[in-house]
């Protein structure tokens, strides 16, 4: 799969794409992240790539030309890219968003700074709009980046086999039950006896209640729309009813 962000900071990027799992998957070619300047693609000599906007108001506006090229160029040798503008005034991005994007073949991400992009780049560009959350950026480029993260984690061959995107919270609907691991007792605070048993059926039925306690105490939102069985129905009652500590 490949990303092409068009962004006015190149150098946001230098680091978060070398590391770890993604800097894995470009080196092992299951992905490619190229950085687009969008400077580079104004043709004045000083390279503008903002103007005041019309009618007066605060700020900078991105101007059309430079982004049209730039999103042309990147769209140049594959037609079927999908151009995404990141802005709060896009749909909320989710994993149902990323599972989605993550079987496109090439995304091109348009990252605005300032007011914003002229209107008429979004018009005749921009494919879909996508937030990353209900505040405000100084840019789209911590959005791009979360977005790049959220669905390359997804493409075959990204997560080790030790690791899977399967088994997720929100791919089950249900937010995780608590990790423990070494040391057994840290400041006096112990690890849940029942972890160490060996009944691997109590541990299984101990993590789903404590998934379904969590997600009851913190996202009753996400509750409400998991599917849940007869067994979890059975669990809920319990936490409700014991007034289980979360
Ligand atoms: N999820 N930002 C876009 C520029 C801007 C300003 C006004 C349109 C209108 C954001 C988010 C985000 C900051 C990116 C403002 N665009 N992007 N930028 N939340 O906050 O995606």
């Amino acid at each position: 799969m490949r990303f092409d962000v068009l962004t006015l900071f190149p150098g946001m990027f230098s680091s978060p794409f070398q590391e770890s799992i993604l800097g894995r998957a470009i080196q092992k070619d299951l992905m490619d992240i190229r950085i687009i300047n969008v400077r580079d693609f104004a043709l004045d000599k000083h390279q503008v790539v903002d103007d005041t906007p019309y009618g007066g108001g605060q700020g900078m506006v991105m101007k059309v030309e430079p982004i049209a090229r730039a999103i042309e160029w990147a769209r140049s040798e594959d037609p079927s890219a999908w151009t995404i503008y990141l802005t709060p005034q896009g749909t909320p991005f989710d994993q149902e968003k990323a599972r989605t994007l993550s079987s496109r073949s090439h995304l091109i991400l348009l990252c605005g700074r300032y007011e914003g992009v002229d209107e008429r780049a979004r018009e005749m560009f921009i494919n879909e709009e996508i937030s990353i959350g209900d505040y405000v950026l100084t840019g789209g480029e911590l959005a791009a980046m979360v977005m790049i993260d959220a669905v390359s984690r997804l493409l075959p061959g990204v997560l080790g086999s030790a690791q899977s995107a399967e088994d997720d919270s929100f791919t089950n609907a249900l937010l995780e039950y608590p990790q423990y691991t070494r040391p057994f007792d840290f400041e006096g605070r112990c690890v849940p006896e029942i972890l160490l048993s060996g009944n691997h059926a109590a541990i299984a039925l101990w993590r789903r209640k404590e998934a379904l306690k969590r997600t009851a105490a913190r996202r009753p939102d996400l509750l409400a729309k998991a599917r849940l069985t007869r067994k979890d129905e059975e669990l809920l009652e319990e936490i409700l009813r014991g007034g289980d500590r979360v």
